[in-house]
């Protein structure tokens, strides 16, 4: 049974719709320990407070991508993949796309949250929220012309990245309010969160606490 240490309000949800695409189940596979960050509960665990964490035997795991790459890397089988082998070129260019998502999608989205409603007053600086909007439409430019006509990130297949830019496509359009261009990348993220697999993990966020 693995523990997901983190309200499925923040970035544990990516983990809760990893092990749903997997094909786990919440009460049977794993558990949620729905705590937002900087309690005990997580510093325990790491010291700098941030969830989510997973609690593997006596083990943690702490971040969520590299969360997603264990539970994808240790859960594949004949009929669920969400990963590539490790050594292999697909799963480099897999990666590329993880960190596209880390570095161009996510941080334009959490700055613009810190700036907003995370820092206090005396922290928060302008225009870098509109400095945000801007770093997040050149990603979704980006974004686009490597899809081109893909139906997910890496092709046919749906694997960890799509999971991590669909999740932040949530944060854009509800919490920043940015815009996400109509046409391939619009009809991308419908396809991702038509998912079976988010469909039950939002049903598991809706139900924690
Ligand atoms: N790269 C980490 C980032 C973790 C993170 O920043 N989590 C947020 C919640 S979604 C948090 O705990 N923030 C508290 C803080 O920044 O002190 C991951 O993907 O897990």
């Amino acid at each position: 049974m693995y523990t997901l240490i983190g309200s499925p309000k923040t970035r544990a949800f990516r983990v809760i719709w990893c092990l749903e695409e997997l094909g786990l189940e919440q009460g049977k596979d794993y558990e949620i320990v729905p705590v937002m960050p900087g309690g005990d509960d997580i510093k325990n665990v790491n010291p700098s407070g941030k969830v989510p964490a997973l609690k593997v035997g006596d083990d943690i795991i702490i971040d969520s991508v590299a969360i997603c790459q264990f539970l994808a890397d240790r859960h594949t089988n004949d009929k669920t993949s969400l990963t590539f082998p490790a050594g292999s070129i697909k799963r480099a260019q897999m990666d590329s796309w993880i960190h596209f998502a880390a570095d161009e999608v996510d941080h334009a989205c959490w700055v613009w949250a810190k700036h907003d409603w995370i820092y206090p007053e005396g922290l928060k600086a302008e225009n870098v929220k509109p400095a945000c909007a801007l770093e997040f439409k050149k990603a979704m430019k980006h974004l686009e012309q490597r899809l081109g006509d893909n139906k997910f990130v890496m092709g046919d297949k749906f694997t960890i990245p799509d999971i991590l830019l669909g999740q932040c496509a949530g944060w854009a359009t509800g919490m920043c309010k940015f815009e996400i261009p109509e046409g391939k990348v619009a009809d991308y993220f419908k396809r991702v969160t038509r998912r079976k697999g988010f469909i039950k993990a939002i049903r598991v966020r809706d139900a924690a606490k």
